[in-house]
Formats: C-alpha cells, sequence, structure tokens
C-alpha cells in the first residue's frame, strides 16, 4: 500500500519539470481534457478562423492565429497589441469556452500561482516547418500575472532562455497535452518553438495547435 503511494507520488513528480525559477512543464496535464478542448477550438475557429497576421516589418507570420476571450492579440503594421475586436470581422473575438479557463486556471495553481483569470486566449497552428523565433511577451499589462502554454497535436520543441535574448536557452519536447506556466522570475523570460518536423497526430493531423492565456488588461 505505501509502495503504491510512493510510486504515484513519483509519478507526479516525473510529470513535473521545473525549467527555472517560475518556470513549470506539467507534462500530459491537458491530456484528460483533449475532447472538450477540441470541441471548444472548433466553436472558436467557426467564427474567428486561423489567419496568417502581418508583422510590423511587412511579413507574413508562418505561425496561423486568431484569438477567443475578451481580447486577442493581434499583430499588423502598427504593431503588435491586444484588441477587443477581431480586425477580420469587425466583432468582438468569441468568449473563451469553458473548458480553456478551467484548465489553465488550475494548471497555474499546480505551479504555484494561484487565483489566475486569463481574459485573453492566442491560439497558434504550426503547419509543418513553421517556428516562431525567441521573444519576450510583454504587450500585458500585469507582468504579475503568468502565462500558460497548452501544447496539442504534434510534437515540438520549446525553447525557453533568460531575461537576456544571448543567455543559454533550454530545448524542451513538448507534446500533446503538456502545458507550461511561466511567471514570477520567469515572466519576461525569451521563449520561441523550433521548426515543427512533418509528424501526424489525431488531434489536429499534421498541425501543431498551441493555447497560450494571458491576463492582458
Ligand atoms: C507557442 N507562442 O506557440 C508560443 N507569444 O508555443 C508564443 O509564445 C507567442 O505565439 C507572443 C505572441 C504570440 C505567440
Ligand atoms: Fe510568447
Amino acid at each position: 500500500m505505501t509502495g503504491d503511494l510512493f510510486e504515484l507520488d513519483a509519478g507526479i513528480e516525473a510529470r513535473q519539470q521545473h525549467l527555472a525559477p517560475g518556470a513549470v512543464l506539467l507534462r500530459g496535464f491537458a491530456g484528460a481534457a483533449s475532447h472538450s478542448l477540441s470541441d471548444g477550438l472548433q466553436s472558436v475557429i467557426a467564427e474567428a478562423p486561423f489567419r496568417h497576421m502581418v508583422t510590423p516589418g511587412g511579413l507574413s507570420m508562418a505561425v496561423a492565429m486568431t484569438n477567443c476571450g475578451d481580447y486577442g492579440w493581434i499583430s499588423d503594421r502598427a504593431g503588435y497589441r491586444y484588441d477587443a475586436i477581431d480586425p477580420e470581422s469587425g466583432r468582438p473575438w468569441p468568449p473563451m469556452p469553458e473548458a480553456f479557463p478551467r484548465l489553465v486556471r488550475e494548471a497555474a495553481a499546480a505551479a504555484g500561482f494561484n487565483e489566475f483569470v486569463p481574459d485573453a486566449c492566442l491560439i497558434n497552428r504550426y503547419g509543418t516547418g513553421a517556428k516562431l523565433s525567441l521573444h519576450q511577451d510583454k504587450d500585458e499589462r500585469d507582468f504579475g500575472q503568468p502565462i500558460v502554454s497548452v501544447s496539442l497535436g504534434v510534437p515540438a520543441t520549446f525553447l525557453f532562455g533568460g531575461t537576456k535574448r544571448a543567455g543559454r536557452t533550454l530545448r524542451v519536447p513538448v507534446q500533446h497535452g503538456d502545458v507550461l506556466v511561466w511567471g514570477g522570475p520567469a515572466r519576461l523570460n525569451y521563449h520561441g518553438v523550433l521548426p515543427v518536423k512533418a509528424a501526424h497526430h489525431p488531434f489536429a493531423g499534421t498541425h501543431r495547435i498551441n493555447l497560450t492565456l494571458r491576463r492582458a488588461a
């Protein structure tokens, strides 16, 4: 009996990987919610389809994006920012499906950030070869709030660095259902995604889907 408990504890520990002070990888944390996340995703993209936004420099982004929640992250010739209105439809972004904030609130708490209430959910879709260059998330108002990133579909390598671009960068393999939480001293750490390799996963075919939930306002 005691042996079983110890094994269970060891299992939970092994699934929580500490990346840096304030940054935790929760392996498989979203696995059980996969179906409700998929249903929620379908309802969002029916209202606000994936699109390739343009960088301030005028280049089309490799990652296709959409949003749900009170605010959406957008990029165009004017810059990066959050907006309550989807520029494609002229209407507010679709509401966040209930499963999203429920899951990320639990994930944030498991990582030590209690009472996380996101108001913005960016949804990224990576095709084969798509990548995201190292960057910091600094378009949000309150850096006291963490960021919760849910990986779905085909695997990828997440890059997690420090507060300087030139610093050491961890290569973190992320799979369907893995949840990354970073906040506190890691809130402004550089991060990115290496080019996604050709693969197939029942969740979204050849795509990697990432949900990034934040408190924007
Ligand atoms: C990811 N995305 O897709 C992580 N940050 O796994 C981001 O870190 C991100 O896609 C800021 C703005 C857009 C993004
Ligand atoms: Fe980011």
